[in-house]
């Protein structure tokens, strides 16, 4: 596979200054400049992160996310549980918000919902939160979020990146990885640094699996695109470092242990990212079968429809190939796995959060609704 860039260079860039221009062409050689983007906001992101001035009030930072996790729990505490799914490598819980009960004889079916896998992506914090909340302050009056309360059992995992986001927040706001020391690569030639992309490093430790984190012809170690995916690399200065090994990062292997787990019949996983409005479906680094393809456009189609169809459905691969994404490893054990790319820059000013996540919320009960019933056995 051949590594392209997807779309053209943003022909709004002509408008700025050369400095700016080389400093937009530069974002989008590493993909962080994308043909939706408000290049006006994602260049000014991308200044404030040089000169440490971006505001991130507003924004929850991982006390007041906990918080608000803990206060849902404690508004409704027959419908939501705050549970923590393991710690972060500087030793953060993760939490979930689980909402809904379950049911051992008789399992419902789960989904996953999460956000800022990538530090930097701010918003994509907010939205699971929103849905979350909306879902259970709306259980008395709308029979659909009583049906979805009551009939799925729906874990809201915010921030599975606790480390970065805090780091992105309060020191480097364009940092995307964990924040993982890394000393030994296992590279005799690659010398150490700081993180691992967690959108990188999944897998399952299944040996049939195993070229989902490293495709035949990646060879280990190599600083040569020998593989095509120029987007996955094996040195931890890259921002897109899979990790010394497939799972070794603590936050996926928590994100792994609940969503693999038998009793917790996971059968759906949304992926917040931010941006670019796309609807992304497996896989990341080669094509899904006939059938599963299916099934991954209906869903994502009726999502579309309720943000309005501005959306790009397409799989993750026609974006850019990668391995070791999460809904590859997802795909493989048989659960819907999508990953939401929203809005047109990573830190829009937050006074958009509420229209950003009102207007997302509404694609995640329609992924819940085709979980359950396509899932639901009673
Ligand atoms: O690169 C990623 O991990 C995701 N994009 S982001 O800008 N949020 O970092 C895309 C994940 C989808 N997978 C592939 N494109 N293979
Ligand atoms: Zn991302």
């Amino acid at each position: 596979m051949k590594i392209q860039n997807h779309s053209p260079l943003p022909r709004a860039i002509a408008q700025y200054a050369p400095a700016d221009q080389a400093v937009l062409k530069e974002l989008y050689e590493k993909g962080d400049l994308r043909d939706n983007a408000d290049v006006g906001q994602v260049l000014k992101e991308y200044k404030a992160s040089l000169s440490g001035s971006i505001e991130s009030k507003g924004y929850h930072s991982y006390d007041q996310m906990t918080a608000a996790l803990q206060e849902l729990a404690d508004r409704y505490p027959d419908k939501a549980q705050l549970v923590s799914l393991g710690k972060s490598g500087e030793g953060r819980e993760i939490y979930a918000l689980r909402v809904g009960t379950p049911d051992e004889q008789n399992p419902k079916p789960g989904v996953v919902i999460t956000g800022c896998h990538h530090a930097r992506e701010w918003m994509t914090v907010e939205v699971p939160l929103h849905t979350a909340t909306t879902l259970l302050e709306n259980y008395e009056t709308d029979p659909a979020c009583k049906d979805r309360v009551d009939q799925t059992v729906t874990w809201f995992v915010p921030m599975v990146n606790p480390d970065g986001y805090e780091y992105s927040r309060t020191k480097n706001s364009w940092w995307r990885k964990n924040r993982r020391p890394i000393q030994e690569t296992g590279c005799p030639n690659i010398k150490g640094n700081i993180g691992v992309d967690p959108n990188r490093n999944y897998w399952d430790g299944k040996p049939e699996n195993f070229e989902l984190y490293r495709p035949k012809g990646d060879t280990p170690c190599s600083t040569e695109d020998d593989w095509g995916d120029g987007k996955t690399s094996d040195n931890p200065k890259a921002d897109t470092y899979r990790g010394p090994s497939g799972g070794s990062e603590p936050e996926v292997q928590a994100m792994l242990n609940l969503e693999l787990n038998p009793a917790n019949n996971i059968k759906g996983i949304v992926d917040y990212h931010s941006y670019g409005d796309m609807i992304l479906y497996p896989y990341g680094s080669k094509q899904l079968p006939a059938d599963r393809l299916e099934i991954y456009r209906d869903i994502g189609s009726k999502m579309n429809n309720v943000l309005g169809n501005r959306f790009t459905l397409e799989p993750s691969s026609d974006l850019y190939p990668t391995s070791g994404g999460s809904n590859d490893i997802h795909e493989a054990n048989g659960i819907i796995g999508l990953t939401l790319e929203i809005g047109r820059s990573f830190q829009p000013p937050a006074s958009e959060i509420p229209k950003a996540t009102a207007y997302i919320t509404p694609a995640n009960m329609v992924f819940l609704d085709e979980i359950r019933s396509r899932y639901a056995h009673a």
